[in-house]
C-alpha cells in the first residue's frame, strides 16, 4: 500500500508525484498570500478569492485517506417499472407455462431439437400512456406481464411462438396466455418460423461432418487436420448468417483452422475451402450438397473437386494458422518508458452521484434515470429527466447489423443481426479499472435462459472522469476563465461471438449527452485469394473482409410534453442585395429553417458538410424571445447507414440500417425497430421498419428518433490480433437548443478565473467548490481482479432461489 500525500508541507513534492501517478483532481494551490479582491460585476457572495487566504504550510500529515468508492444511495421516486421480472415471477410463469399441457414443453434440460422448449421469459415493457399516468400522476405502477418466446420444435415446420402471460402475479382465472402481435408489423399471431432448429443436431452430425469426411483425406495432407466431430478434430466447418431463403434455404460453410493456444482466434484461420448446401425441410437424407468452391473456381460434385485436388495444375494455397500474430498478450519489444505506471483517476469523496441499486435508479447532478435490461438488447435507458424534465422517456439500442462483402460466398452471404444471438447473455462482467475507472460503481443484470436465470455479475458501470478538455475557457489580457469538464458515463460491453461492442451513454454538465459505441474484438476475416476488392491483405493468406457495423437506437423525445416538432435548420449558400449594398448583390449565406412535417419525408441523412442541423422542438412552448426549445440531434464521431442497397441477405429485415436517421410518430404497436428473430424471413420479416412510414403528420406529435451509429470497417493490419477502439466508434449528441437561458456548465463551482498578476501573483478566483484533502491510497486503485467471477445461475424450474451456482456461457 502507497499513501500519496496530497496536501501538506511539503505539498509541491507530493503534487509533482501525484502528476505523474495519478494525473487527475489535484488543484493548484496558491503558494503567496494577497489582497482578496472582488471583482467588478460579480455580486460578492458568489465568490471568494482564495488567492487572499494564506494557506497553512504545515497542514497535518495525518489527514485522512480519500473516502473509498461506495456509491451514495437514494430512493427511486416511482417503482422502476421497466426493470424486469422478479425471480419469483419469472418462477411462476414458467410454471405456469409447465402447467399448460397443450404447449407440450420439455425443459431444456431434456429437450432434443424435435421438442418444445421455453427460451425467453420477461418483463413485456409497459404502455407509455400506462407508465406515463404512473410516473407523472398519482396512478399505480402499470399491470405487468410477462413476455415469453416458445421454440416450437416438435413439428415438420418449427416455429418461435411470441406469447404473452398476464396480469402477473399469476392467479386461476384471470391470468391469460395470448399470442403476442401488437408489437410487429407482421400480424401472424406471434410466430415466426425457425431455420436453424435442426442446428444442434442433424446438421452437424448428419451432414456438415458427413460432407467433412468424405474430403478428410484431403483436407489432412492439405490443411493437416479433419472435421469430422471427434475432439480432436483440429478443423471447424461454419458459415452464413442468415441463410439465403430465397430459393429453399441455402447455406454455405466453410473449413477453418481452430486456435491451437489459448485464445479465440478462430475467426482469423479460414482455409478458403467452401461448400453450398440446400438444407431445406428438417430431413437431412433430403438434403443436397450443390457444389464446392476454391480459389475462384466452382465445383458442382465432391468428385469433381476430388478429381481437381489431385491433377497437378491444382493451385493450393496454404490456409492461415494460428500463431502469436492473432494472439493478444502483450508481444514485441515495450517503448521506453511503458512500464512506468501511468496516471490512474481518483474520485477523492467517493461517489458525486447516487443510485438506488435495487431499482437501477441514477442521480447524477442535474440528470437522473432508469436503467433496464433485456435479453435482445441487454441495457437500455428510460425516463431520462433533465433538471427534473423528462427529456427522453426511453433511449436504447434497437439491433446491431454487421454486413459483410466478399468473393467468396461464406463472406458474401454474412449480414449477422445481433439480437438474434441477443446481447443480453453476453454483456458480461466488466473488467474494473480497464473497462471503466476503478471508482465507478458496477451494477448487476440478468437475463432467462433455459429456465435459470443468469447474474451477470458488475456488468453495467457508472462514473464520472474529468475529460480531457475543459468545458469552456476565454482568455484576455487581464484574466483567463476556464471551466472544467466533469461527465458522467453509463457502460456496458457486449461480446457477440468474436466482436465486442462498448456502449456508453454520456451525460454533460451543459446538459448535453452523448450515445457512444465503440467496437474491439477479433475481426471475421476473408481469405485472401481473389478478394483485393473486398479487402486488404492483411497476413499470409489473410484478407480483411470488408463490412459496414450498422446500430440502430431509439431516442423518444418528450421536451417538454409529448407535443414535439422535427424542425431543419439549413445553411445555404445565397447571393442577396440589401439596403445598405449600393445596389451590388453579395455572395453569402443564410438560414433555411423548416419542419419535416410527414412521416413522408422523414427518413433522413445526415447533411454533406453538416449543413444541415435537426432538432426535436416544442413549438408550444417557445423561451422567452419566441424561439422554440428543444434538442439538436447531431452526428458527433462519424456514422454510418448500410453502403450495401438492398441487400440480397437481408431483403427486408433491417431496412433501418438504409437511413442515418429516421423519425416516426410514436405508438404502442412500434416499440421496437426489429425483431429478434428478423433474421428467420428476410422477405417477410416481423417487424420490417419501412411499415412505421405512413404519412402521418410529424407536427406536435409524440415523435420517436431512430439513428444509427456505425463504422464501414475496412480491417488493415492494425486489427491484428483485435480491432482498436481509438479507430472503430461512431456517436451521435443531443444538446440543448434555445432549451436554457445560456450555458448550465456555468452553474458548475468546479471553475477558476486567474486574474493576472502582471509581476504580482494572480488572484485565482474560485466559486466554493472543494478541494481534495486526503491522502490517496494507490492500493485501492488496483482493483483485485481475482474476484473476477463470470455469471451466476438460478434455477427456475424448479424454481431453486438458494442454491445459486456459477456459468458463463458463451457462443
Ligand atoms: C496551522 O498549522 C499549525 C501547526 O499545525 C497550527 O498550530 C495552526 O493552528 C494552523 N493554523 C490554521 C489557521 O489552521
Ligand atoms: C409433443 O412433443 C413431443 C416431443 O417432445 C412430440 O413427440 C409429440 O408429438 C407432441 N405432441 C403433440 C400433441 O404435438
Ligand atoms: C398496449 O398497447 C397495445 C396496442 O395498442 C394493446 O394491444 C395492448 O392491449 C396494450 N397493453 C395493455 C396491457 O394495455
Ligand atoms: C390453478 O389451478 C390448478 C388446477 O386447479 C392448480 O393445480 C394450481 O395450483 C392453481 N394455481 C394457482 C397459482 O392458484
Ligand atoms: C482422433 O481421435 C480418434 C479416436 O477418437 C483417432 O482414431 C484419431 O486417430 C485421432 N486423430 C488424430 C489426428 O490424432
Ligand atoms: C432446394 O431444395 C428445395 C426443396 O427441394 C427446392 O425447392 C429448391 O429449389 C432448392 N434450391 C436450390 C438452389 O437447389
Ligand atoms: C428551404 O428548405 C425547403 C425544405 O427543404 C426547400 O423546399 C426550399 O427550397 C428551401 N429554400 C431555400 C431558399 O433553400
Ligand atoms: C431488391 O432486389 C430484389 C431481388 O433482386 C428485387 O426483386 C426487388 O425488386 C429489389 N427491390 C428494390 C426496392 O429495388
Ligand atoms: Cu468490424
Amino acid at each position: 500500500m502507497a499513501l500519496f500525500k496530497v496536501f501538506g508541507a511539503n505539498w509541491l513534492a507530493a503534487l509533482v508525484v501525484l502528476l505523474f501517478a495519478v494525473g487527475t483532481v489535484v488543484s493548484m494551490p496558491n503558494s503567496l498570500p494577497k489582497l482578496e479582491k472582488v471583482p467588478h460585476g460579480y455580486a460578492k457572495n458568489w465568490l471568494y478569492s482564495r488567492g487572499g487566504k494564506p494557506r497553512n504550510e504545515t497542514k497535518p500529515v495525518n489527514a485522512e485517506s480519500c473516502v473509498a468508492p461506495v456509491v451514495q444511495t437514494i430512493t427511486a421516486p416511482k417503482e422502476n417499472i421497466f426493470a424486469g421480472l422478479s425471480d419469483v415471477e419469472a418462477a411462476s410463469v414458467v410454471a405456469f407455462l409447465f402447467d399448460q399441457k397443450t404447449l407440450n414443453l420439455t425443459t431444456s434440460d431434456e429437450a432434443g431439437s424435435w421438442d418444445n422448449t421455453i427460451t425467453l421469459v420477461e418483463l413485456l415493457q409497459p404502455n407509455k400512456t400506462a407508465a406515463l399516468s404512473y410516473l407523472d400522476g398519482n396512478g399505480t405502477p402499470p399491470v405487468r406481464y410477462a413476455h415469453v418466446m416458445l421454440n416450437c420444435r416438435s413439428t415438420e415446420e418449427p416455429y418461435y411462438q411470441d406469447l404473452t402471460v398476464g396480469p402477473l402475479p399469476i392467479s386461476n382465472g384471470t391470468t391469460t396466455i395470448a399470442a403476442l402481435e401488437y408489437p410487429y408489423t407482421r400480424k401472424t399471431e406471434g410466430k415466426v418460423r425457425n431455420l436453424d432448429a435442426d442446428a444442434d443436431e442433424a446438421l452437424y452430425a448428419d451432414w456438415l461432418y458427413v460432407i467433412a469426411a468424405e474430403i478428410q483425406d484431403i483436407t489432412l495432407d492439405w490443411f493437416g487436420g479433419v472435421a469430422v466431430g471427434e475432439d480432436n478434430d483440429t478443423l471447424s466447418v461454419w458459415g452464413i448468417d442468415p441463410l439465403w431463403q430465397d430459393d429453399g434455404i441455402i447455406r454455405w460453410d466453410q473449413f477453418w483452422n481452430t486456435p491451437t493456444g489459448d485464445f479465440d482466434s478462430g475467426t482469423l484461420l479460414p482455409t478458403g475451402l467452401y461448400f453450398g448446401s440446400n438444407v431445406t425441410g428438417r430431413d437431412a437424407s433430403q438434403w443436397e450438397l450443390l457444389g464446392w468452391y476454391y480459389n475462384g473456381i466452382y465445383y458442382k460434385t465432391t468428385e469433381d473437386f476430388k478429381a481437381a485436388y489431385a491433377s497437378p495444375d491444382f493451385v493450393k494455397h496454404n490456409p492461415n494458422v494460428d500463431g502469436d500474430w492473432a494472439w493478444t498478450d502483450h508481444l514485441g519489444s515495450s517503448p521506453e518508458q511503458d512500464v512506468i505506471a501511468p496516471p490512474v483517476s481518483v474520485a477523492p469523496s467517493g461517489s458525486r452521484y447516487a443510485v438506488d441499486v435495487p431499482q437501477k435508479y441514477v442521480k447524477w447532478m442535474d440528470f437522473e434515470f432508469y436503467i433496464s435490461f433485456n435479453r435482445d438488447l441487454a441495457m437500455q435507458l428510460h425516463d431520462i429527466k433533465y433538471k427534473g424534465e423528462r427529456v427522453l422517456y426511453e433511449l436504447g439500442l434497437q439491433e446491431a447489423l454487421a454486413h459483410y462483402a466478399g468473393q467468396d460466398p461464406t463472406q458474401s452471404g454474412t449480414a449477422y443481426l445481433d439480437s438474434f444471438y441477443g446481447f443480453g447473455p453476453y454483456s458480461f462482467e466488466l473488467v474494473a479499472g480497464y473497462d471503466c475507472p476503478s471508482h465507478a460503481t458496477y451494477l448487476d443484470t440478468q437475463f432467462y435462459t433455459g429456465e435459470t436465470t443468469h447474474t451477470h455479475k458488475n456488468s453495467i458501470c457508472l462514473f464520472e472522469k474529468e475529460a480531457q478538455h475543459a468545458m469552456s475557457r476565454h482568455s484576455t489580457g487581464s484574466y483567463v476563465t476556464v471551466n472544467k469538464n466533469i461527465y458522467f458515463t453509463v457502460r456496458n460491453i457486449c461480446t457477440i461471438g468474436n466482436y465486442d461492442y462498448m456502449f456508453s451513454y454520456e451525460f454533460y454538465m451543459d446538459g448535453s449527452m452523448k450515445v457512444e459505441v465503440r467496437a474491439s474484438g477479433y475481426i471475421q476475416s476473408a481469405f485472401f485469394a481473389n478478394n483485393d476488392d473486398y479487402g486488404y491483405q492483411i497476413h499470409d493468406s489473410l484478407s480483411g473482409s470488408m463490412h459496414d457495423h450498422v446500430l440502430n437506437f431509439k431516442a423518444d423525445f418528450d421536451v417538454l410534453g409529448t407535443s414535439n416538432t422535427l424542425t431543419k435548420t439549413a445553411l445555404v449558400p445565397t447571393t442577396e442585395t440589401y439596403p445598405w449594398s449600393m445596389g451590388k448583390s453579395r455572395n453569402t449565406m443564410k438560414l433555411n429553417k423548416t419542419r419535416v412535417v410527414s412521416e413522408d419525408e422523414s427518413k433522413l441523412f445526415w447533411d454533406h458538410n453538416s449543413q444541415t442541423q435537426y432538432q426535436i422542438v416544442n413549438l408550444d412552448k417557445p423561451n422567452k424571445y419566441g424561439e422554440s426549445r428543444g434538442w439538436r440531434i447531431s452526428p458527433s464521431e462519424g456514422t454510418a447507414h448500410l453502403t450495401v442497397e438492398n441487400s440480397s441477405n437481408l431483403q427486408n429485415a433491417a431496412n433501418w440500417a438504409k437511413y442515418d436517421f429516421a423519425v416516426t410518430r410514436r405508438k404502442d404497436t412500434e416499440p421496437r425497430a426489429a425483431h429478434a428473430y428478423n433474421s428467420q424471413d428476410v422477405a417477410n420479416p416481423p417487424v420490417d421498419f419501412d411499415d412505421f412510414f405512413d404519412g402521418e403528420s410529424l407536427e406536435q406529435e409524440d415523435l420517436v428518433v431512430w439513428f444509427n451509429l456505425g463504422m464501414h470497417h475496412v480491417p488493415h493490419t492494425g486489427d491484428l490480433p483485435n480491432t482498436v477502439m481509438t479507430n472503430a466508434h461512431s456517436s451521435v449528441q443531443f444538446s440543448p437548443l434555445n432549451y436554457l437561458m445560456g450555458d448550465a456548465g456555468r452553474e458548475s463551482v468546479n471553475m477558476v478565473r486567474v486574474q493576472y498578476g502582471e509581476g504580482e501573483p494572480s488572484d485565482v478566483v474560485t466559486f466554493g467548490g472543494q478541494e481534495p484533502q486526503c491522502l490517496v491510497d494507490m492500493a485501492t486503485l488496483q482493483p483485485d481482479l481475482t474476484t473476477y467471477i463470470g455469471d451466476v445461475v438460478i434455477r427456475k424450474f424448479p424454481f431453486d432461489p438458494n442454491n445459486p451456482y456459477f456459468e458463463t456461457g458463451s457462443i
